[in-house]
């Protein structure tokens, strides 16, 4: 009878530390993916990962799973990127405007007027420059996983309309944290101040800055109408947003959940792309229900002409994908 306990004892420890050992193999490999943005839930980028969290979820029998650190939560752009170059953060989705500094041909879609149109841009991104482009993240200690759409950005300003350049003079309008826009805010007249998107309403409710330009959904969310009632459709730059993973933790993943992530990425993307719409329109009939002064008489002819000199400054530097940009339809 002793023997018998003896026996089973044995077994049960033997069985608890067969249970261990596998629940230990299964942690080596289960990873939550930490992802910063600086918008709130609810927003397109936010809602498109998080959907692909739980896409990876489901796949992976939640082995992969994706937590969001939303609404500025670990601070600007700049320092999200910095994190996860350095493994400290996994994953972040930001505006391919401070991804110039990093790997400088993606100035080449920081350039004002630089796209036709939306579906311009998108026909670049998800084609083979877009794909270069990604690729070349990797010297940057960063996985290119994809990019999502961000409509247009125009100005809005506590003062006045902009119809004309012209009306940019004097102005001081907060720009993204990207020497190449400070040039652009030059060129079109008034002084370009570059301030993280988390320090923006302060900013601009101080008499800092007195505007700064935007899509019309970060505008609406952030409620900077508050402080800056005036918003001009001058649509001077299209810049896409992407989405990026730290290198360093990338390489610690099996071939099979580094296909997997690249697979969600795709639907992340579609996911964005549906959702942006919905909230691009949206976001414009809250505006004018607040009554923000929305103005669409803009001269853009006179702001492409003005902003030639930029495109022509960095022209050189990137001419060969400019051109390539160009012949894209
Ligand atoms: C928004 C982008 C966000 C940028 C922000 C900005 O979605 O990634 O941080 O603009 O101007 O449109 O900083």
């Amino acid at each position: 009878m002793q023997q018998a306990f003896a026996k089973a004892r044995q077994l049960a420890v033997s069985g608890a530390v067969v249970a261990m050992a596998l629940a230990a193999i299964g942690s080596a490999e289960a990873l939550e993916i930490k992802s910063s943005d600086v918008h709130a839930m609810g927003y397109p980028t936010t809602d498109a990962i998080q959907f692909m969290g739980e896409w990876l979820e489901e796949q992976t029998d939640g082995e992969l799973s994706i937590s969001i650190y939303h609404s500025m939560q670990l601070g600007g752009e700049k320092e999200a990127l910095e994190q996860v170059q350095l493994g400290a953060l996994e994953m972040t989705r930001v505006s391919v405007g401070v991804v110039g500094p990093i790997v400088d041909d993606f100035n080449a879609f920081n350039l004002p007027y630089v796209f036709r149109s939306i579906d311009h841009m998108r026909n670049v991104v998800d084609g083979e420059i877009g794909q270069e482009l990604l690729a070349r993240l990797e010297a940057g200690e960063l996985i290119g996983l994809g990019f999502m759409d961000a409509g247009a950005r125009s100005f809005y300003n506590k003062e006045k309309p902009i119809r004309t350049p012209e009306d940019l003079q004097g102005l001081k309008i907060r720009v993204m944290q990207n020497p190449i826009f400070i040039d652009m805010m030059s060129e079109m007249g008034g002084s370009g101040m570059p301030i993280a998107f988390n320090e923006l309403y302060t900013a601009m409710q101080t008499g800092v800055v007195d505007g700064a330009e935007n899509n019309p959904p970060s505008y609406s969310t952030q409620k900077h109408y508050e402080v800056a009632g005036y918003y001009s459709l001058t649509e001077h730059l299209i810049v896409p947003e992407i989405f990026v993973f730290s290198k360093r933790v990338w390489d610690t993943l099996s071939e099979e959940h580094q296909n997997l992530i690249r697979e969600a990425s795709v639907l992340a993307t579609e996911k964005e792309r549906e959702l942006w719409e919905a909230m691009e329109a949206k976001a414009m009939a809250e505006l004018q229900e607040l009554g923000v002064q929305i103005n669409d008489d803009v001269d853009k002819d006179a702001f492409i002409e003005a902003t030639a000199p930029v495109r022509e400054k960095f022209g050189a530097q990137y001419a060969e994908l400019l051109e390539r940009i160009e012949a894209v339809d």
